[in-house]
């Protein structure tokens, strides 16, 4: 047995990290918790302020605007009503929100959602799709979850519309919610990758397959590793590619991140999630983020907001080392 070094001979010298096409962020402050099954992700913002995320970008070179909260309708804590828990004010969040990120994207801004629950992705990501149908831009859209999200009325166990965001960019669900983008679907199932899969609803699985959305699940990240699964998902990126990321923060494993409220042990660790988000760094192509699902209630000292943040540094190009490119590596 031996070992065989790497061929360093046949690396082309580029550099990588390349800066995002964007310098200029806006954070965006949603505090809400109602698409969630119970409160406290309210607070994340405020949570991700106080662990610094707005400095810590600043500190990497980026022009870095707080545009404070939004405004919306205050959680009645209400049982679900035909399949659908306080629909009418996740109606009323998610289109503030969308205009939101819409003007900070025409200002040629990179938005950065502060959640708020994972009901913020209908939002967000509308605002998204229909600034790449405007611009002609492809839109990939990464996300990074414990779960898929494509829970739909007639299967939801809890009728919590956090659990629902994937299907309803995909086309299904309440009409409102369906066509915040300006466009039904918001998004093809293609322009998907979900990492970090490990709790899928019985139905939610058919419907997953159904939709042919690229699911990248623990088993996968176990088999072939983070690198591998991230080397797959940002696959065919085009220079002009819009990257969206939204991060469920319960895509970490609890025992580094248990400021969530629905935990699933087997997460990515530390080392892991550090490599996701800096390859994805690499690409150069990210547009626009969320941040979603951190529930203050829950945290030890701020920890969760506070790795949150040092992930995001990593996404937005910090490393520890000025590296060759990617390609490079054998
Ligand atoms: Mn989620």
């Amino acid at each position: 047995m031996f070992f065989v070094a790497p061929n360093y001979e046949a690396c082309s010298v580029l550099i990588s990290n390349p800066p995002p096409a964007v310098r200029a962020l806006t954070m965006i402050g949603v505090p809400t918790d109602i698409g969630a099954g119970s409160r406290g992700a309210s607070m994340g913002p405020e949570a991700l302020r106080v662990a610094g995320l707005g400095p810590a970008l600043q500190a990497l070179g980026y022009d870095v605007e707080d545009a404070g909260n939004l405004i919306g309708p205050a959680n009645p804590m209400l049982p679900p009503d035909n399949g659908y828990r306080h629909l009418t004010e996740v109606i009323a969040w998610n289109q503030t929100l969308h205009d939101a990120v819409y003007a900070e994207l025409q200002r040629s801004r990179l938005p950065i959602t502060l959640g708020g629950d994972h009901c913020l992705g209908m939002g967000s990501i509308s605002a998204v799709a229909r600034h790449c149908h405007h611009a002609g831009k492809p839109l990939r859209v990464l996300w990074l979850d414990a779960h898929t999200d494509f829970n739909t009325q007639a299967l939801t166990p809890s009728g919590n519309l956090h659990g629902m965001p994937v299907a309803c960019l995909c086309g299904q669900g309440p009409e409102p919610l369906t066509t915040l983008s300006g466009q039904n679907p918001a998004l093809h199932p293609e322009w998907i990758r979900q990492i970090g899969i490990r709790s899928v609803d019985e139905g939610e699985k058919n419907l997953i397959a159904d939709a042919g959305i690229e699911v990248y699940d623990m088993r996968t990240i176990d088999e072939i590793g983070m690198r591998s699964v991230m080397e797959a998902a940002l696959a065919d990126l085009t220079p002009h590619t819009h990257l969206h990321v939204s991060f469920d923060v319960d895509f970490l494993d609890p025992e580094i991140a248990p400021a969530v409220a629905t935990s699933i042990p087997g997460g990515p660790t530390y080392r892991e999630a550090q490599l996701c988000m800096e390859m994805i760094a690499d690409t150069g192509c990210l547009g626009s983020l969320d941040i979603v699902e951190l529930n203050p209630a829950l945290d030890i000292r701020n920890k969760t907001a506070m790795l949150a943040t040092e992930l995001v540094q990593s996404l937005f190009g910090k490393s520890t080392l000025i590296r060759r490119t990617a390609q490079s590596r054998v």
